[in-house]
C-alpha cells in the first residue's frame, strides 16, 4: 500500500502518465470536523473542497459495493474473494470493458432500489444545505465510477460547472468512495487554490501544440503539466470506505489512475439550489453513453 506522505522515487499515475510524488506535486488534505459548520463553510469557500471522514457507515458503503459487483459475472473477480472486496481478476467480463454499452450492469445499478436509497441519503441533503445556506435538490444524474488495474485510464483535468452550465451556479458535489481507495487504487485530487483560475487559458495554453481533442471539456489529461503550468501541487489523501468528499462546481480536480488490484469504484452526487434552474441534461438517470 502507499505511503501517505510524499516520498522520494514514488510516481503516482494519471491518465498512464507519472507525476512525482514530490512535495511540489502533492500535498496532503486536511481532514475537517464535520460538526463544525463554519469551518466546512468558510473551507469550501476558500479551498473549494471538504474531506469528512467516516461520514457514512462502513457497512453501509461496502452493502453497495457488495451490490454492484454482484451484478457481474464472476469471471472479474479473483478467485476466492468476494464481490464486496471487489478484486479484479485481471480478465474483463465485457469488451470494450468500459461503461457504455447498453447492457452494462452500471446504468441498470444506477436505477437500482439499493442505489437509490444510498444516494438519498438525508444526512447528505443537509451535510450540502448546510455549506451551501438554502435549500437543495438532488440532481437525478448520478454516474458511478469504476476502473481496473493497470488500465491507465482516469479523470483529466476538469471543472464540474463544465458540464453542467446551462443552469445555476449554486452547485455542491461529493465524492464518494464505495470501499477503500488508497493514492494507487485512482482517488480524486484537487488543484490546490484553483476555484478561479481562468481555465480556458489553462486549457489552451496546455493544449496549444497538441492535435485538438473530440471532446473539448477536460482542460488536460496531463496532471503533471497543469501543475507545472499553475505552480499548484495537487491535493491528495487515501479514502476508507466511509468517507466523503465535498466540492465546489469551480476547482479543477482529476483522478489518479487505479493500479491495484482492488478496484476503484466511486459516485459522485450533486445537489443545485431550488431557487434557480438546474441544467436540464441532468434531470435523467445517468448512463455512461448519454454523452456528457
Ligand atoms: O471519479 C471520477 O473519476 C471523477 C469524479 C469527478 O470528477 C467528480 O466527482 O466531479
Amino acid at each position: 500500500m502507499t505511503s501517505v506522505a510524499p516520498i522520494a522515487d514514488k510516481y503516482l499515475f494519471s491518465n498512464g502518465m507519472a507525476i512525482p510524488f514530490t512535495p511540489q506535486y502533492f500535498e496532503r488534505i486536511q481532514p475537517t470536523d464535520a460538526t463544525d459548520t463554519a469551518t466546512m463553510i468558510s473551507r469550501f469557500k476558500n479551498e473549494g473542497y471538504i474531506h469528512l471522514p467516516g461520514f457514512l457507515s462502513e457497512k453501509e458503503v461496502l452493502d453497495v459495493r457488495e451490490a454492484y459487483f454482484k451484478m457481474f459475472e464472476a469471471v472479474i473477480l479473483k478467485k476466492g474473494t468476494t464481490p464486496r472486496e471487489g478484486i479484479f481478476s485481471g480478465t474483463f467480463q465485457f469488451s470494450p470493458y468500459r461503461h457504455g454499452l447498453p447492457d452494462h450492469p452500471a446504468s441498470t445499478f444506477v436505477q437500482s432500489e439499493v442505489f437509490t436509497h444510498f444516494t438519498r441519503n438525508e444526512k447528505l441533503r443537509k451535510l450540502s444545505e448546510s455549506i451551501m445556506g438554502e435549500e437543495l435538490s438532488l440532481l437525478q444524474r448520478i454516474p458511478i465510477r469504476h476502473f481496473y488495474n493497470n488500465t491507465g485510464v482516469a479523470s483529466c483535468a476538469h471543472a464540474d460547472f463544465t458540464y453542467l452550465d446551462r443552469g445555476t451556479q449554486r452547485l455542491i458535489s461529493i465524492w464518494i468512495p464505495l470501499g477503500d481507495v488508497s493514492l494507487d487504487t485512482g482517488g480524486i485530487i484537487y488543484l490546490k487554490d484553483s476555484n478561479n483560475v481562468d481555465q480556458d487559458s489553462l486549457r489552451t495554453q496546455l493544449n496549444r501544440n497538441k492535435k485538438p481533442e473530440k471532446d473539448q471539456r477536460p482542460i488536460t489529461a496531463d496532471l503533471k503539466a497543469i501543475a507545472d503550468a499553475t505552480g499548484k501541487p495537487w491535493m491528495y489523501t487515501d479514502f476508507k470506505a466511509g468517507d466523503i468528499i465535498l466540492h465546489s462546481p469551480f476547482i479543477i480536480h482529476g483522478t489518479l489512475d487505479c493500479n491495484m488490484e482492488t478496484m476503484r469504484l466511486s459516485t459522485d452526487i450533486r445537489y443545485a439550489s431550488v431557487k434557480e434552474e438546474h441544467d436540464p441534461r441532468w434531470s435523467a438517470h445517468w448512463r455512461a453513453d448519454d454523452g456528457y
